[in-house]
This record gives structure tokens, C-alpha cells and sequence, in this order.
């Protein structure tokens, strides 16, 4: 029954069903149904899209739709997140954004889901953020931790750019930086000078946890 699910929800991704992955979504969450494997089970379909966009098989619409299905489905996944994790303390604060240039927003929003939920407190300055835009953030909310995500090879070399751009200003040693998205590897992570990089958004919760020491 729960695969079923499963399978039809991948399938509203790619065929674009707006319709049918919200309520598939508000389905799987009546039935009880873990959250994040719902999350990783459209993250798995939506990534097939890319591929095959990759590979010249499919085009640009084909993004938006499968972008649009999986933004109908997420809210309404990520509220129950949000609900189930609901908790008190504050374990630090964290600034997060997409990089430069780069619009990707479901990644870099799931992040956030999960660490409000872990009990973060997370400012998400949005998608095509400059240095400069992390810089006064950072100043602003008085953060622990900066979380940036890439999802192309040419926006990726961003985040090098946003690490310099705080070690100029004094602001590196203040901050914890993590770095992730589709087009982040541990070994870019460690060339360009982040504290770390995990590829997936349960992983970037450990990762926040450990870089605060909680
Ligand atoms: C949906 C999508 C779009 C949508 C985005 C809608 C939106 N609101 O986000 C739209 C249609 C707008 C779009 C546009 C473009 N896209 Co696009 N897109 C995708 C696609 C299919 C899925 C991205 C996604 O949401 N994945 C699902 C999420 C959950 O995964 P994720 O972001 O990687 O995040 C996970 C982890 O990485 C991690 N994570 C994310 N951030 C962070 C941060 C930290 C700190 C940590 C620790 C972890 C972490 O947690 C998440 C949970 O698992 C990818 C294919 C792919 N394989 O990713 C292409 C892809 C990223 N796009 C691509 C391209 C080329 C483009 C365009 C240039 C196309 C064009 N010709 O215009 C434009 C770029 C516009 C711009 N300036 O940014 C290429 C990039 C190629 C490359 N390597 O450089 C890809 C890889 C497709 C491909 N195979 O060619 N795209």
C-alpha cells in the first residue's frame, strides 16, 4: 500500500501532476506516512528529470513541471515536518542561501525545513545570493553557522567566492560554513576552505549539529 504511494507520487513528478502530488501528499501524511521518505522519493523522481534533461531527452518545460509538482507536494510535506519536530530550545542560528546566479530553490528550502525542525533557528535569505548579501546576514542575525547551496558547476565556484569574500572582511573565524546542492563534492567542499558537506538534508542536520558541537 505504502509503495504504492511511493510510486505514485515519483509518477504525479514526472508527469507533472501538480494536482495529484498534493494530494498525494496530503494523502501519505494522513496515513502516517514518514515525511522525509516522501521527500526523498520525489527527490529521486525529480532527479530523473534532470538526468534526462542532461542527457538532451528532455527540456527546460520538462524542469519547470516536474519543479512545479514537487513545490505543490513539499509545503504540505514539510509542514507535517515541521509539526512532528516542533521543539523549544534554540540550538544556534544559521543563515542560509543559494549561491550567486544559481535559482534552485527546493534543495536549499528542505534544508531549512529540517533544521527549523531539528530546532535551529534559520534566517533563508532565498535563492541568487551574493557575498556581500551573506556578509550582512551573517552580521545581522549574529550567525553560528552559513549554509550555501550550488546546484550547477558554474555557480558551485560561488561559494569559494563567498569564503574569501568573509576572510577579507575579518568574518571567517566567526562562522561555521557548510556547503551542499547537486553540484557540491566533499573534495570541492574541502578545496575551497568549508567545514563541511553532506549531500543529502537529514545529513545537513547531523552536520550542523556536530559543527556547533551539540
Ligand atoms: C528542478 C530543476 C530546475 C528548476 C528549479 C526550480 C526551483 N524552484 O528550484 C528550474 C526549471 C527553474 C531550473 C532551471 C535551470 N536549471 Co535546473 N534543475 C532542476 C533539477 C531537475 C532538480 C533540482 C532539484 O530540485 N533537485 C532536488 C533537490 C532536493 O536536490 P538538491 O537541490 O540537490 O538538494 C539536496 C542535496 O543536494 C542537499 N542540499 C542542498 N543544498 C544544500 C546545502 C547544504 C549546506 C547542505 C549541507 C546540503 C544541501 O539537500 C537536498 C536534499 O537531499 C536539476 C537536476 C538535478 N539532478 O538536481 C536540474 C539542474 C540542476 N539544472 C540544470 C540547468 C542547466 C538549469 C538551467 C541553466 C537550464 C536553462 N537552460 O535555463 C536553469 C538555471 C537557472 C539558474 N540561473 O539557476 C543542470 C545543471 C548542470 C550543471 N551541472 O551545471 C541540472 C543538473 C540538470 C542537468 N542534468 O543538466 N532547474
Amino acid at each position: 500500500m505504502n509503495n504504492d504511494i511511493f510510486e505514485d507520487l515519483k509518477k504525479a513528478i514526472k508527469e507533472y501532476d501538480t494536482e495529484a502530488a498534493a494530494s498525494l501528499a496530503k494523502k501519505a501524511i494522513g496515513e502516517k506516512i514518514e515525511p522525509l521518505k516522501l521527500l526523498d522519493a520525489m527527490t529521486v523522481a525529480i532527479r530523473e528529470v534532470g538526468d534526462g534533461f542532461g542527457r538532451g531527452e528532455l527540456w527546460l518545460p520538462d524542469l519547470v513541471g516536474a519543479a512545479d509538482a514537487m513545490s505543490a507536494a513539499t509545503p504540505i510535506i514539510e509542514e507535517e515536518i515541521k509539526r512532528i519536530g516542533a521543539k523549544r530550545e534554540s540550538l544556534g542560528t544559521i543563515v542560509v542561501g543559494t549561491v550567486f546566479g544559481d535559482i534552485h530553490s527546493i534543495g536549499k528550502t528542505m534544508i531549512c525545513t529540517l533544521l527549523t525542525a531539528e530546532g535551529f533557528k534559520v534566517h533563508d535569505l532565498g535563492i541568487n545570493i551574493k557575498a556581500e548579501q551573506f556578509l550582512e546576514a551573517i552580521k545581522k542575525y549574529n550567525a553560528d553557522i552559513l549554509a550555501m547551496s550550488a546546484l550547477m558547476t558554474m555557480t558551485a565556484p560561488e561559494q569559494r567566492k563567498v569564503i574569501k569574500f568573509l576572510e577579507n572582511e575579518n568574518l571567517r573565524e566567526k562562522v561555521k560554513i557548510m556547503v551542499g546542492g547537486g553540484a557540491i563534492t566533499e573534495e570541492f567542499s574541502k578545496n575551497i576552505g568549508a567545514d563541511g558537506y553532506d549531500p543529502t538534508a537529514p545529513g545537513a542536520v547531523k552536520l550542523a549539529r556536530q559543527l556547533i558541537g551539540k
